[in-house]
Order: C-alpha cells, then sequence, then structure tokens
C-alpha cells in the first residue's frame, strides 16, 4: 500500500471553488531534456461563495517540478507557498490577481499516457479527466472554465507541425533552429479539454461549408506512412457534420477543425476543443488494413467526439459524477447517427450484445454503480459501460417518453439555456420537463440506483369479455451501498399478434404497438376487444435497459422470429431460442448426458437463410450464437468448460444440418466486387463469412479449402481476417499446416502496421485451440510487440483473459498468476491500462469454488503491492 490510502471523494460534498480563472496563456518550450512550462493565469474571487477574509488557493499538480511562482509580477518566496505531491497552495492578497508558474516536466518518461507524453516521434496531450494537473498547477476541475492561448516552442526540423486549441494566431522564426506557433481558443473551456500536439506531421485537408455559411478547414494528421489512410475518417466527419446541423440543428464553431492519429493512446479518442486526438486504431483505415467492422466502428468514434462539440465541450459537465451527461448523451446521439448512416436494426442489436453482455455484467459485480455515481476514489475507473451505454439507454428513454419532436425542442432548450456553463444530469432532465410539460421525477431515479432491473411479465386470456391482460413486475437486485430501490418508471414498448402473425390494434386508434408506462411494482395492463388470445411481443426495440422474463415456448419464439413486426424483437426471439437450447445442452454437459441439439434451432436456422426479404446483415446477427460470455451471464454458477463444449457442439451440428444452404449461401454471395464500405456490402460480406465460420466445424475439407481460397484471393482486410480467424478456429486437421503458414507470410507484409498486427496478436490470442498461456507469453516476446503500448496490451493480455474464457479459467490457476503478473507490472507504468486489464478478475464470486479461491489469491497477490488509486479501488472493491 501507498503510505496514504486513497480516499472517496463524494457527489454530496460538491461545493464550488473559491476563485474562478478567467483567462489562462500558456507557452511550452519543448526541450530534448525536458519541458519548460510557463502558465499565466487570471483569477477572480468567485463572489457566491461567503468569505470573511481571502481564502487560500489550492492548485492541483502531479508529477512536476515547480521552477518559480509569481503573483501579479512579483516573484513568491518559497516560505510563503505550500507545495506537496498532489497541490500548490497560494495565498491570495487581492479578489483579482494574475499567477505566473513556471514547472518542468519530462513528457518523455512519462509513461501514464495522461498530461504531456510521448507517443513515437510525437508529442500529444490527454487531459480527461485530471491528466492537465500533470502539465502545470491549475484548478483542474470541469467547472472552472477559461479562454486558453497556447505558445508551442519546438526545434523546427524535428516538430514542424504545432497544434493547439482554437485558431493559430502567430507563426515565427526563433534562434538556434527552433519555431514558435501560438494558439488562441476564444470559447471558454475547461482544462480537460486542453490539448497539444507536436511533431513531424503529415495531413490531408478538406473544407465544410456549415448551415450559415461559413467555410471551415478540416486537417487529419498522421505520420507519413499512414496518410493514405485518413480518407474514410474525412468523409465520416463531414457526414458528421453534417447530421448534427440536420437533426440537432448544431453548426461548428470555430475556423479550423483538426484529427490527430497517435499509436500510444489509452482510449479511443479525445474531443479536446478544435483538436481531437485518435487512438490510431480510430482514425486509420484503408480497405487493405482495416476490417468492415473498423470503417463502422471509424465512423461512429469520429461523430462521437465531434458531437461532443455541442453535448461536452459548449455545455459541459459541473463535476465528473455528471460525465454521463456529456458520455450517456453523445453515445446516444453516435448511435443514431449510425442507425441513420447504416441499418437501424442491426446497430441496435449489436448495442444490446454490448449491454447485455457486458453492461449487465458490471451491474451486478462488485464496481456496479449508478450512471450518476454517488462517490468514487479514482475516476478514471467509471469511464464504464454504465456511464456510457446504459446512460445512452437513459437517454434513448427519454427521447421515446417525450417523442422526437419533443427531444428536439428539449436539446434545444437545453443547449440554449447551459451555452458556456458546466451543468449537472438534473439540469438536463430539467429542460426535457421544461420543454415538455412533462414530470420526470420518478425517471430520474435511473440515475442514482444501480442494477439491471428484472421484469417479470405473465398474462391470461378471458374469452368471454374478450380480454387480454398483461401483468408486469419488476425488481431491482441490491448493488454495492444500495440494498433497496425504488420502482423505476420503465417504458415497455409491446405490440400483440394473432394466430395468423398479424398485428393486432392495441390502441383506440387501431395502432399495433403501445409503450406501456411501468411505474409501480406491479402493474397489469388491459387489452379489450380481443377476439382471441393473442402472442405478446415485449420489450420491443429493446425500449429499457432490464432482463425482461416471460415464458415463452420455443414454438411460440420460432412463430415471433418469423412474424413479428419489430425487426429487433425477431433477432432477439432468435436469440432466446439459442439460449435456450444452449443452456440445455450446458446441463447435459455439466451431467454427463448425451448431447442432443434441438431440431426446432436448426430448422428455424434454415428458415432464417433462407428468408430472402431480411436484410443479410440480420440474417448474420441472428445465426450468431450467443457469446460464451453471455452465456456466462446467464448462470448461477458459471461453468466455462461446460459453456464451451456446448457452444462448440451446437455450432458443429448447425453446420451438419445446413451443410448445403451454408455453403450455397457463401458461394452466391463470394464474388468479386469493387470494395465499398457501405452497409449493403458490408451485409453481404458478414453473411458470407458466417457461413464460412459454421461450414470450418465440418469433420471434412470443405469449409478449410474455402477459408484457404479466400485468404489467398482476398483483396480486403474484412475477407482475409475472416478467413485467416476460420483457419485458426478449424478442426479439421488440413487446417494445421496451411494456418502455420498464412500467419508467417501475414506477419513478414505487417509487420510495420501497428493495426494491422494488432489483429494478428487478436486472432491467435482469442483461439481457445491456439491461444494456450504458453503461446500468449510468446506473443508478447514478438518483434511487433510493445508491452507499454495500451492497444498491444488489449490485444492479446484483454482478449486472453476476456474472451478465451477456458484457456484463461484453466485449472491449474496459471491465467490468473498471469494477470496479476501483468497487472502489477503495469501499473507502475500505466495504471489506467492496468485497471482495464484486471477487469476478468473481478467476478471472481461467480465461478466454482477451486476458480474462485484461485482468483481471491491472485487479487490478494496484487493488493499486498503499492499501488495506484486506480488498481488500489477495483481491489478492493472486488475483495469486499
Ligand atoms: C470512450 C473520454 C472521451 C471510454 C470510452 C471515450 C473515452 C473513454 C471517448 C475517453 C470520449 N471523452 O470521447 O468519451
Ligand atoms: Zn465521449
Amino acid at each position: 500500500m501507498k503510505d496514504a490510502q486513497p480516499r472517496a471523494i463524494y457527489l454530496k460534498d460538491y461545493q464550488q471553488p473559491d476563485y474562478w480563472i478567467d483567462t489562462s496563456a500558456l507557452t511550452f518550450e519543448l526541450g530534448e531534456e525536458s519541458t519548460l512550462v510557463t502558465s499565466t493565469l487570471n483569477f477572480h474571487l468567485n463572489d457566491s461563495r461567503q468569505h470573511d477574509t481571502l481564502p487560500p488557493l489550492p492548485l492541483h499538480g502531479q508529477e512536476m517540478e515547480l521552477v518559480s511562482v509569481a503573483i501579479d509580477g512579483e516573484v513568491i518566496p518559497a516560505d510563503q507557498y505550500q507545495v506537496d505531491k498532489e497541490q500548490l497552495v497560494l495565498q491570495p492578497k487581492s479578489d483579482r490577481f494574475e499567477t505566473t508558474i513556471v514547472t518542468r516536466i519530462k513528457p518523455q518518461e512519462n509513461t501514464s499516457l495522461e498530461g504531456l507524453y510521448r507517443s513515437s516521434s510525437m508529442y500529444c496531450t490527454q487531459c480527461e479527466a485530471e491528466g492537465f494537473r500533470k502539465i502545470t498547477y491549475y484548478l483542474d476541475r470541469p467547472d472552472v472554465m477559461s479562454v486558453f492561448t497556447t505558445t508551442v516552442i519546438a526545434d523546427k526540423e524535428k516538430y514542424p507541425v504545432l497544434l493547439s486549441n482554437g485558431n493559430a494566431v502567430d507563426r515565427q522564426d526563433l534562434d538556434n533552429g527552433r519555431h514558435l506557433v501560438t494558439w488562441n481558443d476564444p470559447f471558454k473551456k475547461p482544462a480537460y479539454l486542453f490539448a497539444l500536439v507536436a511533431g513531424n506531421l503529415d495531413f490531408i485537408e478538406d473544407k465544410f461549408t456549415t448551415m450559415s455559411g461559413r467555410e471551415v478547414t478540416l486537417q487529419i494528421f498522421t505520420e507519413s506512412h499512414n496518410i493514405t489512410k485518413c480518407d474514410h475518417a474525412m468523409r465520416s466527419l463531414k457526414k458528421s457534420m453534417k447530421w448534427d446541423e440536420d437533426v440537432y440543428g448544431r453548426e461548428y464553431d470555430l475556423d479550423i477543425f483538426m484529427i490527430v492519429a497517435v499509436d500510444d493512446f489509452n482510449m479511443g479518442a479525445m474531443e479536446n476543443k478544435g483538436l481531437n486526438i485518435f487512438n490510431s486504431s480510430a482514425v486509420l483505415a484503408r480497405q487493405d488494413t482495416a476490417t468492415d467492422a473498423a470503417f463502422q466502428r471509424i465512423e461512429a468514434i469520429v461523430a462521437h467526439e465531434y458531437f461532443h462539440n455541442w453535448s461536452g465541450n459548449r455545455v459541459t459537465c459541473r463535476d465528473w459524477f455528471q460525465l454521463s451527461l456529456k458520455e450517456g448523451f453523445t453515445v446516444f446521439r453516435d448511435a443514431e447517427f449510425s442507425a441513420d448512416m447504416n441499418s437501424r436494426t442491426v446497430k441496435r442489436v449489436e448495442d444490446v450484445n454490448l449491454l447485455r453482455s457486458h453492461q449487465f455484467v458490471e451491474d451486478a459485480g462488485p464496481m456496479a454503480h449508478p450512471i450518476r455515481p454517488d462517490s468514487f476514489i479514482e475516476i478514471n475507473n467509471f469511464y464504464t459501460l454504465t456511464v456510457y451505454e446504459k446512460g445512452a439507454e437513459v437517454v434513448r428513454m427519454i427521447h421515446n417518453i417525450v417523442g422526437k419532436d419533443g427531444f428536439r425542442k428539449g436539446t434545444d432548450l437545453y443547449f440554449d439555456r447551459h451555452d458556456g456553463q458546466a451543468v449537472t444530469t438534473e439540469d438536463f432532465v430539467t429542460a426535457m420537463e421544461d420543454a415538455n410539460g412533462v414530470d420526470l421525477t420518478q425517471f430520474k431515479r435511473w440515475y442514482s440506483q444501480a442494477g439491471t432491473p428484472v421484469l417479470d411479465v405473465t398474462d391470461d386470456y378471458d374469452e368471454e369479455k374478450q380480454e387480454y391482460r398483461l401483468t408486469i413486475r419488476q425488481s431491482c437486485p441490491a448493488t454495492p451501498g444500495q440494498k433497496t430501490k425504488l420502482p423505476f418508471h420503465i417504458p415497455v414498448e409491446v405490440g400483440l399478434l394473432d394466430g395468423e402473425g398479424e398485428p393486432m390494434p392495441v390502441t383506440s386508434e387501431g395502432k399495433t404497438t403501445l409503450i406501456l408506462d411501468l411505474k409501480d411494482e406491479e402493474q397489469t395492463f388491459v387489452f379489450t376487444g380481443m377476439d382471441e388470445r393473442p402472442l405478446p411481443s415485449l420489450l420491443r426495440g429493446f425500449s429499457a435497459p432490464v432482463r425482461l422474463n416471460y415464458d415463452y415456448s420455443r414454438e411460440e419464439l420460432i412463430f415471433l422470429m418469423s412474424n413479428d413486426e419489430d425487426g429487433f424483437n425477431r433477432w432477439d426471439s432468435c436469440q432466446r431460442l439459442a439460449i435456450d437450447v444452449l443452456l440445455e445442452l450446458v446441463a447435459a454437459v455439466q451431467e454427463g448426458r448425451e448431447l442432443v441439439v434441438d431440431e426446432s434451432l436448426i430448422n428455424a436456422y434454415r428458415q432464417v437463410l433462407s428468408d430472402t426479404s431480411l436484410d443479410k446483415a440480420m440474417v448474420a446477427e441472428m445465426l450468431n450464437l450467443p457469446s460464451e460470455t453471455y452465456l456466462a451471464e446467464q448462470m448461477d454458477v458459471i461453468d466455462v468448460d461446460a459453456i464451451h463444449r456446448a457452444r462448440e457442439f451446437v455450432k458443429q451440428q448447425v453446420a451438419v444440418g445446413l451443410q448445403d444452404q451454408l455453403l450455397a449461401t457463401y458461394q452466391r454471395l463470394n464474388i468479386e466486387k469493387l470494395y465499398r464500405p457501405e452497409a449493403e456490402d458490408i451485409a453481404e460480406r458478414v453473411l458470407k463469412n458466417t457461413c464460412m465460420a459454421y461450414l470450418v466445424e465440418l469433420d471434412d475439407v470443405v469449409g478449410v479449402e474455402l477459408a484457404k481460397s479466400q485468404y489467398a484471393a482476398a483483396t480486403n482486410m474484412t475477407d482475409t481476417m475472416a478467413a485467416l480467424n476460420c483457419l485458426i478456429h478449424a478442426t479439421h486437421e488440413s487446417a494445421a499446416p496451411i494456418v502455420g503458414k498464412a500467419l508467417a507470410e501475414f506477419a513478414e507484409k505487417w509487420i510495420g502496421d501497428n493495426n494491422v498486427m494488432d489483429m494478428w496478436f487478436a486472432a491467435q490470442a482469442g483461439s481457445p485451440r491456439t491461444g494456450k498461456l504458453e503461446k500468449i507469453k510468446e506473443l508478447m516476446e514478438h518483434k511487433a510487440f510493445d508491452k507499454k503500448n495500451p492497444n498491444k496490451m488489449r490485444s492479446v493480455v484483454s482478449v486472453f483473459c476476456g474472451r478465451n474464457l477456458v484457456n484463461f479459467h484453466d485449472l491449474s490457476g496459471s491465467g490468473y498468476e498471469f494477470l496479476a503478473d501483468e497487472v502489477i507490472r503495469v501499473d507502475t507504468l500505466n495504471p489506467q491500462l492496468a485497471a482495464r486489464l484486471i477487469n476478468p478478475m473481478t467476478r471472481w464470486k461467480r465461478y466454482d469454488e477451486k476458480r474462485r479461491e484461485l482468483m481471491q489469491k491472485a487479487l490478494k497477490r496484487i493488493q499486498s503491492h503499492d499501488l495506484s488509486a486506480d488498481i488500489f479501488e477495483v481491489v478492493s472493491k472486488s475483495l469486499a
């Protein structure tokens, strides 16, 4: 343990600061040995706070050397301020004053990738949430907003490109081969949105004319060897700018918008004002280097960061407990954008899959928290699926409650009312209420209560009265610190199908779908004039982030699958059927019974494959068996081996049962075509490759031959990776020699491309057959591997521990010891990365006794080290 145990911070303790900052002028002298930062800040006293005398001014600051402090031009002697590892405390003598603080930092030694650091040949920053305090002493909190002017000085030959937020207002050549660029950002912003980049970078440029006719310059910067991979991000940016004007009436506000790609980055990307910094994996794409999934992810992330310019930057968060204010809202915005650009139902299915297989797990684990947490030890641990994805679901529910036009009225009021302010989730909901005249008091419990609500639905039909009654009971399991919960306001969208599969009217106007507002613990909804017993289609479009139980028979699920007018529920019925069949087989494996796959699943899949009215991407989604992670979620005691056996068995039986149809579908779709990363073409590829993945399950060369030829002929990375993955997973003996050769050739060809090599690493680390622990360790010694790089670590360690369940959970405990070693090593370099890596071990209570003990032991070993606040919080909450 560290000398002092990290302490929790509480939302209820929020207070405004005693001083505000009006302007921040920063000068960076980037040198080989160290970087000198000169900061000149103009403060004024916050009059809305009570003071008898002028309060002290504590400024955040970490890991830097204080060179000098002056107030209003007078140097302050060291006995007139206090400085320790976390802060510098000054004593102001008037209610308006200017500080000039000089600090020295060493970006080249900064491995945390927070603050100012180096990534390959360049300098870059990441300040959200609290990284700015590693650059200079400051009021590093989001409610302190000021106008920034930034001057960057560096060697002109090594760092010809010098960037910061806003508009470039000065450029000069200096002595000793150095040069200077000054940037001014006229919009007040908190320090977490500050950015600086210096390097020898190439860029592509384009223009966008805004709705009011202003011309904006768009630039994307990368190291020169990646410059041919920026076009897709540029197209995505222009689409995003147009969409935010069309759908939200939001226009861009500076003359220039820049994106920079860096290889070493903890997250996907960052919305710094006018200067977004991206993980290279979230920008760079060319048909031969990136898969369709990567193209779509890039489009979504570019949009997400761009949309933050309004939902996050123009209107920001008062404190970090409000993180979901900007993140939940912005994820909702980017999801709607992706739905409009591609297939709406497919996007919904992908998002619900992510929520159910990962966010639900988080909500049921030791780190469970409401979308607006009450407390945290380390804020970096709260950039979670709960804050982001569940947060977006909560915004979506508001959207559905007030309707599309009502939502737009609400956002117009919110942006208008709060432009230039740092606000709370409460303010967001109030704007929605005020614009629509609705009362969301009960609804707001979604912000304060953690855990995934459960809906138990029963029904009955009274033939005489021609009445159908749906009874819904809600409950929510206890979560840390919240034993009991009050009922939520849950919008449950439902429809009813008659015996022919036709939709029945459910409202007096004859509509066939309706939102039921569930507000009590138990409510019964009565439908009259029902001349036959209907089959209910429940929670259409996944209208609320809940688990829903209704006792469907397999026949009913198949019926819904082919007849429901709600596309999402057609998919969901198929999933429910597959889960039902799979869990039955898991039990059979555990009891040593013979394994037999219910023919009804195979018949259902046959029907899906031949349904030409369905979007091909939907067919692929329906044929996708639920992941091992999601199946694990459904069990009281997780049995990874039984889950794996059962799932492999079903895959193989589906392949046997549908062999001809799978092959025919593959051949029909495997045609030479110009590559376009557009929804229709992507759908064809994904369905083709799904069929191939089944065919390699056969005890036959046919699948292996297909994969081999596709691998040889592929002209895009989607087809290349799909074929490589099929070869890796194939069980037939003919695959082994081919896969070794393919992997070697692949590495030789792509050794210089970081993002492509990440896929090569992940493909091997995630395979139950090739990805044994020995292989994992070997991959980490590969010359293209970098033990400090987050993308590399995730592609091997996180993929192994999170997806390769049978090997990670090996009964020897070797997987747990390996992860503990890595967490301990990484924690000294990059605590944020370490905290993400440890995640799979935090769920130890869900496993059998032997594994529980082994994981607990590994966690305790981690706990015995000198830990960062990040790992301290995760480990202590997990063991509690
Ligand atoms: C997404 C914060 C940033 C986790 C998921 C992102 C981060 C963490 C991108 C970093 C973001 N503000 O835009 O939300
Ligand atoms: Zn974001």
